[in-house]
């Protein structure tokens, strides 16, 4: 990957000549986002610079194994102090998202209005005007990829600690869940390689990042597949739709739903996955597709007020469930027409 060269020079000027810098990324924050504003962090801190995270929201507990000694703000908690940061900033790092929106409503306005240089790492298609300076790549396979290359950049390879190489390796891990799809670059894998020699335990990752789910995720899971399933194969398609009283029930966790839209892919002849839950205010959808079959960028952009990626998107609802519901079922039936 080969990131613009006058850009990184320009980089390089500005960090040298900051003093305040801010890191930011998207609200309900995933592997990916926390990755990528760990290694950022560290590297920054390493340089010796004032810099601070700004995290929306909490993420979800498996990170903790790798977080926990970051220092970070909470935007939507620490509203204030978040927002004063973004503002008196000289640079704000905005990671893992395209649109200022995505960092949610306690910290977009001061984002959009901070006078600071908005430097974009990032992997999402069509990135909004608002950044200064953009490092985004969509054939990239993570957020952190593009950063460990902008890194790279920057200072050369050995300035990838071990600390840093892990919050990469889990951006990549994660963003391609486990190596099953966005990843058939070969560079990829080479940055893999330079991870692992770094000290990057992968099995040991994989372990805390997969294998540390509660009771009641484990049973969430099985309950949604076993009774709320609904696969239409006709139209390739199936999806769960969990209500907020079966959430309740089981004791649901930010991130216990995590992963189990990919679980309507598993399904022979299916290649368009939806998961629907239904959250306090609002109703979210995840949309998840097999390679070369449906866009679902463009389904969740088209229909659902969202976006993302070619085969993993999402999309929110503000209304009832019912009739996300009888929506869906329809845009199910068309699929193959319109996409
Ligand atoms: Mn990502």
């Amino acid at each position: 990957m080969t990131l613009n060269e006058n850009d990184i020079k320009n980089v390089k000027s500005l960090i040298a000549n900051s003093k305040n810098i801010a890191i930011i990324t998207h609200f309900n924050p995933d592997a990916d986002a926390v990755g990528s504003s760990i290694g950022l962090y560290l590297y920054l801190k390493a340089k010796r610079k004032n810099v601070n995270i700004i995290m929306p929201n909490p993420f979800p507990s498996f990170l903790d194994f790798f977080a926990t000694d970051i220092p970070m703000i909470l935007g939507y908690k620490e509203t204030k102090k978040a927002n004063d940061l973004l503002l008196k900033s000289d640079i704000i790092f905005c990671l893992d998202f395209n649109m200022i929106h995505r960092v949610g409503n306690a910290n977009k306005d001061a984002l959009l209005n901070s006078p600071a240089t908005k430097i974009l790492i990032d992997h999402h298609q069509l990135p909004e005007k608002h950044f200064n300076i953009l490092f985004s790549n969509p054939n990239a396979s993570s957020t952190t990829e593009v950063l460990a290359h902008f890194i790279k950049a920057l200072s050369g390879k050995r300035a990838i600690t071990f600390e840093m190489a892990q919050a990469i390796y889990i951006g990549i891990c994660t963003d391609t869940g486990s190596f099953s799809y966005n990843c058939n670059n070969a560079e990829t894998y080479a940055l893999v390689s330079d991870l692992i020699a770094k000290g990057v335990k992968a099995d040991m990752v994989h372990q805390e990042v997969y294998n540390t789910f509660s009771e009641n995720r484990l049973r969430l899971l099985g309950y949604s597949i076993a009774e709320k399933l609904k696969v239409f194969p006709k139209y390739q398609a199936a999806y769960i739709c969990l209500t907020k009283e079966e959430l309740r029930q089981y004791h649901f966790q930010p991130g216990d739903t995590e992963g189990l839209v990919n679980y309507c892919l598993n399904l022979k002849g299916i290649n368009f996955g939806c998961l629907i839950t239904e959250r306090d205010r609002i109703i979210r959808l995840s949309f998840r597709s097999k390679v070369n079959t449906f866009d679902v960028n463009q389904f969740a952009r088209k229909y659902w007020d969202g976006g993302g990626h070619i085969m993993a998107s999402g999309g929110t609802y503000q209304g009832k469930l019912e009739d996300v519901i009888i929506a869906l079922e329809k845009q199910i039936k068309t699929l193959k027409d319109e996409i």
